[in-house]
């Protein structure tokens, strides 16, 4: 059940003296704003029963307390926001993905052969998994590097380019996802127990979390733990999304038509099928795999009672840098909505006074995943911006087709301005 965890239960505090140590580089080189990040929540966590939840139809206001003393309150400064991010974090962890476990009791990185063996021992159990790591020509004591979930379905040549290297994760050994009945099976299992409550998408982000221990302390890598991205297409990209909102270590995170269950929203999505569009909604997506936990269940028919959105999972990553892909010849992956969500999360950018720091790139003409040519110049300014600590336009917000965002439809609140 997920009722009556306690942050105490979440994943706080594990990384956050790597954290404040890479968003103060960053801020030192001029990349990022000010922003004080990775707070803990300054009161535990209560989650809500799943019986107590009120129907919200319109999108959750993001900046509106859900629980605790300050239930009701708006968000009024950045540092709330940091409390804010934090519960909208627990909520999401506890009703949608499953929590993530906090650092296990060791966790070591061997390097040879181009690859990094990440092992992880916990009460006397023992995992490991390869990433296999793609350098760039050009000779640098350390790199930055883009994380592949399964794969890098992105122009990977263009990223070596730039003098970013390339990891693979291996997602799926750490969690399966053929289907339903892959549930409880992977690395991450064999560590915490088949019967663990945890969506494959959340145990790839605790495996990603222990890649970048490991990578801080196997400097034979070579690789820069503060300039890391995640990328993922389709499936693997609602994992990059998870991997980037749950860890704040993650600078840059581009999911690639992820569609829903990533960059769409559960409500808008349900929505675009209530007009008779084929598009992935949450009561189908819980029968097709394990990507979310079992608590997801509970809301199959009663989306509306989720406490939150999916715009509140890409302001999870706010201030770090999102940038959102996506193809609008598939309706499956509800283009619409993935417009309203990345429309509605951006609003929290802006209200950090980072709007460039989130893009939305909607751009068909090719197959699923085949990244067309015609987006490398916005992906290329991301990466300079967030990974390679260069000044460059991250102000994306298009698509070729032409789709409003319905305001009066969808949104109740108003963009605060947070100092
Ligand atoms: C867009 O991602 C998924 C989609 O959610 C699934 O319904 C479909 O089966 O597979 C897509 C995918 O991962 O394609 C590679």
């Amino acid at each position: 059940s997920s009722q009556g965890k306690s942050a105490a239960d979440l994943d706080y505090s594990n990384s956050i003296d790597a954290l404040d140590l890479s968003y103060l580089k960053q801020f030192l080189l001029g990349v990022i704003p000010k922003l004080p990040v990775g707070n803990p929540p300054d009161e535990p966590i209560q989650i809500p029963s799943f019986q107590s939840l009120q129907a919200i139809t319109k999108l959750p206001d993001p900046f509106m307390f859900k629980t605790g003393s300050k239930k009701g309150t708006r968000v009024s400064s950045i540092s709330e926001w940091n409390s804010r991010r934090a519960e909208i974090s627990a909520l999401a962890q506890a009703f949608e993905y499953g929590v993530k476990p906090p650092k296990p009791q060791t966790v070591t990185g061997a390097f040879s052969s181009n690859a990094i063996t990440v092992t992880c021992t916990q009460n006397g159990k023992t995992i490991s998994f390869k990433c296999s790591i793609q350098y760039p020509t050009t000779s640098k004591t350390t790199y930055p590097a883009m994380i592949g979930v399964n794969m890098n379905t992105l122009n990977t040549s263009e990223i070596l380019k730039l003098g970013v290297a390339l990891i693979t994760f291996p997602a799926d050994e750490v969690a399966q996802q053929v289907d339903g009945s892959s549930r409880g099976k992977g690395k991450f299992f064999d560590l915490y127990g088949s019967s663990y409550d945890a969506g494959a998408l959340i145990a790839w982000a605790w495996g990603v979390d222990r890649l970048i221990d490991a990578l801080e302390t196997t400097p034979a890598a070579k690789i820069d733990p503060t300039k890391l991205g995640v990328t993922g297409g389709s499936r693997n990209g609602k994992g990059a999304l998870a991997i980037g909102a749950f860890d704040e270590r993650i600078a840059l995170t581009v999911p690639q038509e992820s569609g829903n269950g990533g960059a769409s929203g559960w409500r808008t999505a349900d929505d675009q099928k209530r007009n008779g569009e084929d598009v992935q909604t949450l009561s189908q997506i819980v029968g097709e795999n394990c990507w979310f936990a079992k608590s997801l269940n509970q809301f199959v028919n009663n989306t509306t009672k989720l406490p939150y959105d999916h715009h509140e999972i890409l302001a999870l990553c706010a201030p770090r840098g999102l940038l959102v892909i996506e193809n609008p010849d598939f309706t499956w992956l509800g283009n619409l909505s993935c417009f309203n969500i990345s429309t509605a999360g951006r609003m929290v950018y802006q209200a950090l006074g980072v709007t460039d720091n989130m893009g939305y790139s909607s751009i068909g003409g090719h197959g699923h995943c085949q990244f067309p040519a015609s987006q490398q110049p916005e992906l290329t300014a991301y990466i300079q911006k967030f990974l390679l600590g260069q000044n460059s336009n991250t102000n994306v917000f298009r698509s070729d087709k032409t789709y409003t965002f319905d305001k009066a439809k969808w949104v109740d609140w108003t963009v605060p301005t947070l100092q």
